[in-house]
């Protein structure tokens, strides 16, 4: 694959053409003017939100103790890695920080309130990540349902490799879940057991703070943390992949339409047996 590049911030068009119609990753910096890239740090976790609870690892744990945590994660001795933390979930206050949304995410049906929580995405659409040296996403794996992400750094600094989806036959797909490959950490990958790894052609970028990384659908990824780090993860859908996004979730059109009128009759405070004589 060729090298990632970086570029400044760029229009909705220019992205639609140069990067989310022919599937192409890139590092855009400065993606929007957002207060968290200003406004978040560990100690801001660490003050306003010490007695929050995250799930880490299947436990509980108080956020506070977590940061603490994160602080003394080293290469030999890494904390695990909080992620895939749905943002709105567990901290809505801070989703105001990640406004107005960047015209490269530009249009988001996932984040669109007419998309209910029952379509597993909405509440989902951005995730938060927290680690420390040593930890990160080394398994390599595409995001499912066909989502494009952007993922933006705002503390820190994280390594990503990247793979084309044409070298899927060369990562070893699971048979049981096709996104996430049985290479578990590209640093380290037996070759003996997975030859076909030397044909790969991956690529490697560091994302620093106030960088956001577009993996478009399909492209394999994976991460490693080498600086204190904060980022988030938003996925989209709009009309580039919204039909194998319906199709790979089993939805059909219909069920869609459906799905949208309750949820504008939910958002407009009207029930859906009062206004069915006017909804024809
Ligand atoms: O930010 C990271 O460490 C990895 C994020 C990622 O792989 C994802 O969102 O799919």
């Amino acid at each position: 694959m060729d090298e990632i590049k970086k570029i400044n911030a760029i229009s909705s068009k220019a992205f639609y053409e140069e990067y989310l119609i022919p599937r192409v990753p890139v590092v855009i910096r400065n993606v929007a003017p957002w207060a968290a890239l200003t406004t978040w740090s560990l100690e801001m976790f660490r003050q306003r939100f010490a007695d929050r609870t995250i799930p880490l690892l299947g436990e509980l744990k108080n956020m506070g103790e977590f940061i603490n945590e994160v602080e003394c994660s080293t290469e030999e001795n890494p904390v695990p890695y909080l992620k895939e933390l749905p943002l709105a979930e567990y901290f809505p206050e801070l989703m105001k920080d990640l406004e107005p949304t960047a015209t490269a995410m530009t249009p988001n049906w996932l984040a669109n309130n007419l998309i209910p929580k029952k379509m597993g995405t909405r509440d989902g659409f951005c995730e938060l990540f927290i680690g420390g040296p040593g930890s990160g996403f080394f398994m390599l794996h595409y995001d499912a349902h066909y989502v494009n992400t952007f993922i933006t750094q705002i503390q820190g600094a994280k390594d990503f490799t990247i793979v084309a989806p044409d070298d899927t036959p060369n990562v070893y797909p699971r048979e049981d879940r096709p996104n996430m490959s049985q290479l578990k950490d590209l640093s380290n990958v037996n070759l003996q057991q997975f030859p076909l790894y030397e044909n790969a052609n991956p690529t490697n970028v560091r994302v620093e703070p106030g960088e956001t990384i577009f993996v478009p659908w399909g492209y394999w990824h994976a991460s490693r943390i080498v600086a204190p780090s904060i980022a988030v993860a938003i996925s989209t859908a709009n009309a580039e992949n919204w039909g194998l996004f319906l199709e790979d979730r089993s939805y059909s059109e219909n069920t869609i339409k459906k799905i949208v009128k309750k949820s504008i009759f939910k958002l407009a405070g009207v029930s859906e047996k009062i206004s069915a004589p006017f909804s024809q």
